[in-house]
Order: structure tokens, then sequence, then C-alpha cells
């Protein structure tokens, strides 16, 4: 693993260095300037500043060598600074910056969209759209489902996560700090249970099943020849990388192709290498109709597209999709080249590799009587759920009780799950296995303490 992605880290030392109280005194002078003139809605995890980053470690600017476990939420799985990025980048932003895809084309839209035409599930014909953000994919996905089928309706999960748009938080589950004071949302969202192994109250075995009987009821309600869409997070991101059971996946694509509705996956989060395959859908053979990628597609550019069945995409007419810079030539030089990586370094390959040592290292904690009631996720995209020892009460507090040591040790962690009670691990593909373990053992100790 270190050896084949040395090269990938942008020259920038791969060890943990904590050499001031974090965050440090620069850190924290900036910090002032950034309260007074930014509103207190943004919310910060780790409230340093970064100077660069590259492979598996982000260096603030007090010169403290933080080890990396977040990737810019699952966006730099290619590192921070990859120097085919790099490179790809700085040979574009020389030749134009921007002229607008809609009024002025460039090969490398048509390319990137090509590329995820071949790599996303399916062999059927498929276009690509691009965009920026990752709710903006979201509402343009949904936008197409309602055109193709003169419906509106969209179904959504418990413990969903699709954006901070006006339309997707309507999607998102989460009410604080999400939703609340922002409403009213749209009527046409509906919720059905997602079949959450660990928490499913019939038990795993039960859950899919379940869970599906439990769509084909809210279907039978709400009217299946209402719903667009249905949208679902191969595994949840947000949510705290919830892995449904086995076959509740399969079962969508069966009830959405019954009812003629558009089943659409959301691997914002889970895609594009990250989890082991090139999308969470292959894992268990799934193909959706429309594919939403974003985050870890150019290399950390804002970049997000919509990929789906032609006959689908084409619905909408001419000028009906589009965004001043959705398709930015600064981010699809970006994403072939990070694409390209992903291949030459074979990062899918890393993605189970990394899965291994995590599992290696931090299985030992989960147990009777402990804090830590699972470990899941899949390749990249592990997750430890954190309870009140001896029962199953999440515990949000032991979470970020933790996610702050680790902070403290130089580890950026990230905590999620409707509870807060989870701590996610999203660490770069390039992550060396030495760093990886190192700061796997930082949890470890972090965990072992509380
Ligand atoms: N769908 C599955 O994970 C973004 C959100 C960070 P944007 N997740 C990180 C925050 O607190 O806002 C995400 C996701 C899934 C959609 C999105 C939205 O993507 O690019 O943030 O709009």
């Amino acid at each position: 693993m270190a050896d084949a992605t040395t090269a990938l880290n942008g020259g920038v030392l791969q060890r943990r260095q904590v050499v001031t109280a974090l965050p440090g005194p620069r850190s924290e002078a900036l910090q002032v300037g950034r309260d007074r003139a930014l509103p207190r809605g943004l919310g910060k995890v780790l409230p340093i500043f970064v100077e660069r980053a590259g492979g598996g470690i982000i260096v603030d600017v007090d010169g403290n060598h933080l080890i990396d476990f977040a990737s810019g939420i699952a966006v730099t799985s290619v590192g921070a600074s990859a120097p085919a990025v790099v490179d790809a980048v700085s040979e574009q932003v020389a030749r134009f910056t921007h002229t607008c895809f809609l009024v002025t084309e460039y090969e490398s839209y048509v390319e990137v969209a090509q590329r995820l035409n071949e790599l996303t599930p399916g062999d059927h014909a498929k276009t690509t759209a691009l965009f920026s953000t990752g709710s903006e994919a979201i509402e343009n996905a949904v936008k197409i489902a309602r055109v193709a089928t003169g419906r509106s309706g969209v179904i959504t999960f418990d413990d969903a996560f699709h954006g901070r748009g006006l339309f997707t938080l309507a999607m998102t589950a989460k009410e604080v700090p999400y939703k609340r004071g922002f409403g009213p949302f749209s009527d046409q969202v509906h919720r059905a249970p997602f079949p959450n192994p660990l928490r499913w109250p019939a038990g795993a075995e039960k859950a899919a099943e379940e869970a599906l009987a439990a769509l084909r009821s809210l279907l039978a309600e709400v009217g299946p020849d209402t719903i667009a869409a249905i949208v679902v997070e191969p595994i949840q991101g947000e949510g705290g990388f919830v892995v449904p059971a086995p076959g509740f996946l399969p079962g969508l694509v069966e009830i959405a192709a019954e009812h003629g509705i558009v089943l659409i996956a959301d691997e914002i989060q889970a895609g594009i290498a990250r989890t082991g395959q090139w999308f969470a859908c292959d894992h268990e053979g799934v193909v959706p109709d429309l594919i939403v990628t974003a985050k870890a597609l150019a290399g950390g550019l804002p970049l997000a597209a919509v990929t789906g069945r032609a006959e689908i995409m084409d619905a909408a007419d001419p000028g009906a999709l589009g965004g001043t810079y959705a398709g930015n030539p600064l981010a699809c030089a970006a994403a072939l080249a990070t694409l390209r990586t992903i291949e030459e370094a074979d990062l899918i390959a890393a993605a189970r590799r990394i899965e291994e040592v995590v599992r290696d290292e931090l299985q030992p904690l989960v147990g009777e009587g402990g804090p830590v009631v699972d470990l899941r996720g899949r390749g990249a995209m592990m997750a430890v759920e954190l309870v009140r020892p001896g029962t199953t009460e999440p515990d949000p507090g032991a979470a970020a009780t933790v996610a702050k040591r680790c902070h403290e040790q130089g580890v950026v962690v990230l905590v999620s799950g409707t509870q807060g009670n989870v701590l996610r691990l999203l660490p770069p593909l390039v992550i060396g296995e030495d760093l990886l373990r190192e700061g796997l053992r930082v949890i470890v100790d972090a965990i072992e303490d509380i």
C-alpha cells in the first residue's frame, strides 16, 4: 500500500507531528478573524487552518502534521495534491478558466461524461450531465425523473442526507442542524424506513424484507403512479455509514421497475472507488436508472454528475439543464486526472486493503459490554458506532470525546449518524499503511480511555 502511493503525496512529509497544542497559536489567531467575518451557521469540526496537504497528511499553519481520516468528507481520495491532478489543472488554468459549457464547448466535459457512462453500473445506453455540487446534481436528477415520468413524488429514507438545497433539504432526514427554521419544504417527499441491520426491531435477518414491505405499503398509500423517483444512498453517509441489509437494494430495483419509478442512487459520498468498487451499487450488482456522483470525482475540485439511462436523461428539453459553472473546465481536467490516477495506482485495491487494516486494528474493540457496538462499512468508508456500555443506546457524548482526543493527538476524524454517535473514517485512498495504523491506534487509545 505505502510503496505504490508515496509518489502521490504531493511532497508532504508522511508523518504525524504535533508540535503545538491543537489548535496552535496561528490557527487560534486566524480563528478570531474567521469568527468576525463569517456567520455562526457555518460549522467547524476542527478549528485549524491548513497550509498544505497531500497523501494522508494535513499540515496546519503552525507546522503540525495531522493524519487525515476525513479527506474533506470523502473528496480527496487521490490525496489533496495528487501530482496528476495538480498538473492537469495547472495546464488547463493557463489555457482558459471558463467559457460556460452552454456557451462554447470543450472536449474534457465530453470525456468526463464518456468515462462515467463506461464506469457506472449497467451496460445500457447512458448519458451524463455535469453540475458543481452534490445537492445541485440530486435536484437535477429529480427534475429529470419528474419530466421523464410526468409524476412529482419522491421517496427517500430514514437517516438520509441528500444536501442542503431547498428541495434536497426536504429529502434530508435530520432536522437539527440541517432543516430547522428553513421550511416549509415540498410536500412531495415521502420517507420510508431504511434497513439498518444493527437497529432493525425484528433483527438484521428480517430487515431487508420488512423494509421492502414497508415501502410497498407506502406506495399503496400515496399511489405508485404519483412517484417519480426513489432516491437511495447505497451506503448512507451522514446517516452513519449504514450498509443496508443485503437484498434491500436489489429489491428497490424490482419495485421501481414494477411501477415505472426512476431509481436514483446517490453515490455522492460512497462512489468513485471509496468502498473498494467503483460504486457501492457494484457490491450487490445493482443497476440504478440514474446515479449521482460528486465529491471524489474531481480530486478536490467542485464537480458533480448525473449519469443514467439515455432515454430518461433525454426527457429534459434542450436548455432545460445546465448552470453557469456546471462542468467547469478546471474541474473536468481534474476529474480526468483523478479517474486515471485511481486506475493507474489501483486505488480500488487500496480501498479494500484499508478495510482489512481497519478491521485488523479496530475489531478487538467490538464486543459485549464495551462502548463499541459495531464496526461496519466497506473499503475506506468505515465506521465505529458508540453506545452506553452494555446497552445499544447511542452515546453521542462518547463519540464527541473520542473525536476530540483524536483531534488533540493530530488525527482528523469525523462524527456522523442521526444520533451523532458514529465515528467515521474516510482516509485518502493513497494513505500509507504505517500512517493508517498509527492513526487507528490513536483511535483505539481514545476509545479505551473512555
Ligand atoms: N448526498 C450522500 O454525502 C454531502 C455534507 C457536509 P454537496 N455530504 C457532506 C455538510 O454538512 O453539508 C452529500 C452526501 C450525499 C448529497 C450530498 C450533498 O453534496 O456537494 O454538499 O451539495
